[in-house]
């Protein structure tokens, strides 16, 4: 046996694995109560290794469960351009994760023989993590898988998701999309930030601030980093920044967005604009209260709405013909598709549900606006375009107004984070959109009116007997469950609904929408109702109303 293999061995034990347990490589990696983790990290440590062998490249391993409970760890792995971990290895973590312990050194030469790893290769880890408690020990036993096998690593701490994204993406271009350092990441977006609010140059104090709701998580400690670099451009009330709550309690994107009101911890006038992020800081949603007291919801559809009309103006005024797209999912608000093909008339793809499968679709255009309606999203740039951009900015043979529209595409590149959905850099590029247009968050709400809808979940006893197509939009089996799904939707005016097992949770999620809101719950029942007769267990599901 080699070294390294008995590194790997000794190493091993001291991170056993619970005989039985089985765990999956999930929609974003695994995720599960922290005390089943300790040697999914060590494996993920090792398998993260072997993937920077294979390509040559430094992988990123990030420790966090995202909006989940503070009891509640993950790990995703982060590809060579800060991409999402490809689907095959995937399959392999899953393997290594769920093997027996005599059996990992086999599991582990098996994926070294399949993929052919030279393992003589030199490998390159950044890890990084969340703020849970549990977080600083399932770290270091991913460290210690790292080094098991004789990786080198970097260790970044604390950081959201998007920055570790970030700093992958930087050190495998060698520095060409920015520094991989927390002040190379601050000073690209603020930069950025700065020069796309010189064109609003006018805006008082009021239009300058914003209420922002940090999960009492990590995203909370970072935004507090860039608040003195924004030169007063931003000014920021940060609230559910860790100092007493817990962790996405009451609070964070997914509360704000699930139950449709503001979180509790917020101190916020009528009229005020606020955003929540999520526990790891790769999702934003926007929102306020009227003067009457109601909750304005500004969800992924509306912030895909502002970006893209925003970018779409701006290649139309630099005359650049460049391919714009949105990408959304089967969850996207009716309206907001309506209004983006019929008025903005840009082009919509429906995918999958989960990021990896928006950002895909995203890359086949030259700019594609990708987000899912609870938030995750973000803008990215062909090599194409972004050249066609750069040339038109550096152009001395243009007028003044063809000039300043690239000047601001330029900038808008900059602010972007394009490895992944990002918190910060969404509410930066957001905010700067408010700043040029002059748009409060009501004027912004009023693009279009959302439909009213509802979401639902039906305790399965095999979330997989069910099988979707068109983008999870239309059920293939059981068999019979589209048809009485289509003669329900058929009862109601503007109306639409879909299930879909969730890659999460063993449940099926049901979503209606409608023309009233009491429509929309009844639809959304009806449906849960026939997917509890042909699939559920235990009660069922009871009336809203
Ligand atoms: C994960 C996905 C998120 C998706 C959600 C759906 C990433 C980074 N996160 O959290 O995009 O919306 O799963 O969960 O891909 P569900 O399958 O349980 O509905
Ligand atoms: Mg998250």
């Amino acid at each position: 046996m080699t070294d390294q293999f008995k590194a790997v061995l000794e190493q091993s034990s001291l991170h056993p694995k619970p005989a039985g347990l089985v765990l999956q490589y999930g929609t974003a990696g695994f995720r599960t109560n922290a005390k089943q983790l300790d040697h999914i990290m060590f494996r993920m440590g090792l398998l993260a290794t072997l993937r920077s062998k294979k390509t040559k490249a430094t992988i990123g391993v990030m420790v966090t469960a995202s909006h989940n409970p503070e009891e509640d760890n993950g790990v995703k792995l982060v590809d060579p351009m800060g991409e999402m971990l490809t689907a095959t290895w995937e399959g392999f973590a899953t393997q290594l994760a769920n093997t027996e312990q005599e059996e990992l050194l086999t599991a582990m030469k098996d994926i070294i023989k399949k993929e052919a790893i030279n393992m003589s290769q030199e490998a390159n880890l950044f890890v990084g993590r969340d703020t849970r408690s549990s977080s600083a020990s399932l770290s270091q036993a991913v460290l210690d898988g790292v080094h098991a096998l004789g990786g080198h690593s970097k260790d970044y701490g604390l950081v959201t998701t998007p920055q570790l994204h970030y700093m992958v993406c930087c050190q495998n271009t060698h520095g060409k999309y920015g520094d991989a350092t927390l002040d190379g990441y601050y000073s690209k977006l603020c930069q950025a930030f700065l020069q796309l609010t010189r064109n609003a140059s006018n805006r008082t104090d009021d239009q300058k601030y914003l209420c922002v709701d940090g999960a009492n998580g990590i995203g909370a400690l970072k935004v507090r980093e860039i608040e003195s670099r924004l030169k007063k451009e931003l000014q920021m009330s940060i609230f559910n920044d860790g100092s007493k709550g817990e962790l996405n309690r009451q609070c964070g994107a997914d509360f704000v967005k699930v139950q449709q009101k503001p979180p509790t911890g917020i101190d916020m006038n009528s009229g005020d604009r606020c955003c929540s992020f999520d526990g790891d800081a790769d999702r934003i949603v926007y929102y306020y209260t009227d003067s009457q007291g109601l909750f304005h919801l500004l969800d992924g559809d509306k912030i895909a709405t502002l970006i893209s009309t925003f970018l779409k103006e701006l290649l139309i005024q630099a005359g650049l013909d460049l391919k714009i797209a949105v990408v959304q999912t089967a969850y996207a608000n009716g309206s907001s598709t309506h209004y983006l093909e019929n008025t903005m008339k840009v082009i919509v793809k429906c995918t999958k549900t989960g990021v990896k499968h928006l950002h895909h679709a995203a890359q086949e255009f030259d700019v594609g606006v990708y987000f899912e309606a609870n938030g995750h999203g973000t803008v990215l740039f062909s090599k194409h375009a972004e050249v066609k951009i750069q040339q038109l900015a550096k152009a001395t043979s243009i007028n003044d107004e063809v000039k300043k529209a690239a000047l601001l595409l330029q900038s808008t590149i900059n602010i972007i984070n394009q490895t992944v959905g990002d918190a910060i850099s969404d509410m930066l590029l957001i905010e700067a959109i408010l700043a040029i247009k002059g748009m409060t968050v009501q004027q912004w709400d009023s693009i279009y009116n959302d439909l009213p809808n509802r979401q639902l979940k039906v305790k399965v006893s095999d979330r997989r007997v069910i099988d979707t197509t068109d983008a999870e939009r239309r059920v293939v089996s059981p068999a019979g469950l589209q048809e009485a799904i289509d003669t329900l939707v058929n009862n109601y005016s503007r109306a639409r609904s879909f299930v879909r097992p969730s890659g999460t949770e063993d449940v099926v999620r049901v979503y209606a929408e409608a023309d009233t809101q009491e429509n929309a719950d009844d639809l959304a029942h009806e449906v849960s109702l026939v997917v509890h007769r042909l699939a559920g267990v235990g009660e069922e599901p009871k009336p809203l109303h």
